[in-house]
C-alpha cells in the first residue's frame, strides 16, 4: 500500500485541483490531503471563500481522496510523513524545490500545475463580469 500526501487550501475547488489530486492518487494507493485550516490560511496570507469544514466536505467527496487532515502550520509535514507512513509527497510545480528537504523521509514529486485556471483568476473573472453588468 503506497501512501501519498499532498497539501493545500483547495478553495473554490476547480479542475486544476482535481487534475492534481487525480495524478497524485495515480502515484499510489491511498491519498491523504493536508487541508489548510482557516487560521493557517491567514498565516499564508490567504482568505478562502469556503471555510475549512466546507472545503473538507468538498474534498472528501472526491473519489481520489481517501483522507483529509488539517494543515495547521508549515512545520508539520515531517511529522505527518512519519505518523502516516507516507511513501510519496506531492505538490504542484509552483512549489518546485521548496520541499526537497522531505527527500530525507519520502519520495518528493512535483506535478505540473494546470496553468490556465486558479482560484484567484476565477474571483477576478467573476468580479470583472459583475462590474461590467453593473455598468449596463
Ligand atoms: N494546483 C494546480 N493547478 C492549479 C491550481 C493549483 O495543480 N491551477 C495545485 C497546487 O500546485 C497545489 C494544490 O493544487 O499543489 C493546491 O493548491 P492551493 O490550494 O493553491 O494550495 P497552496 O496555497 O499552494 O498551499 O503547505 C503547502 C501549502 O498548503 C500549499
Amino acid at each position: 500500500m503506497r501512501r501519498v500526501i499532498t497539501y493545500g487550501t483547495f478553495d473554490l475547488l476547480h479542475y486544476g485541483h482535481i487534475h492534481l489530486l487525480r495524478r497524485a492518487k495515480q502515484l499510489g494507493d491511498y491519498l491523504i490531503v493536508g487541508l489548510s485550516t482557516d487560521e493557517f490560511n491567514e498565516m499564508k496570507g490567504k482568505k478562502s471563500y469556503f471555510s475549512y469544514e466546507q472545503r473538507k466536505l468538498l474534498l472528501e467527496a472526491i473519489k481520489y481522496v481517501d483522507e483529509v487532515i488539517p494543515e495547521e502550520n508549515w512545520e508539520q509535514k515531517v511529522r505527518d510523513i512519519l505518523s502516516y507512513s507516507i511513501d510519496i509527497f506531492v505538490m504542484g510545480d509552483d512549489w518546485r524545490g521548496k520541499f526537497d528537504f522531505l527527500n530525507n523521509y519520502c519520495q518528493v514529486v512535483y506535478l505540473q500545475r494546470t496553468v490556465e485556471v486558479s482560484t484567484t483568476k476565477i474571483k477576478m473573472d467573476i468580479q470583472r463580469d459583475v462590474s461590467f453588468l453593473c455598468q449596463e
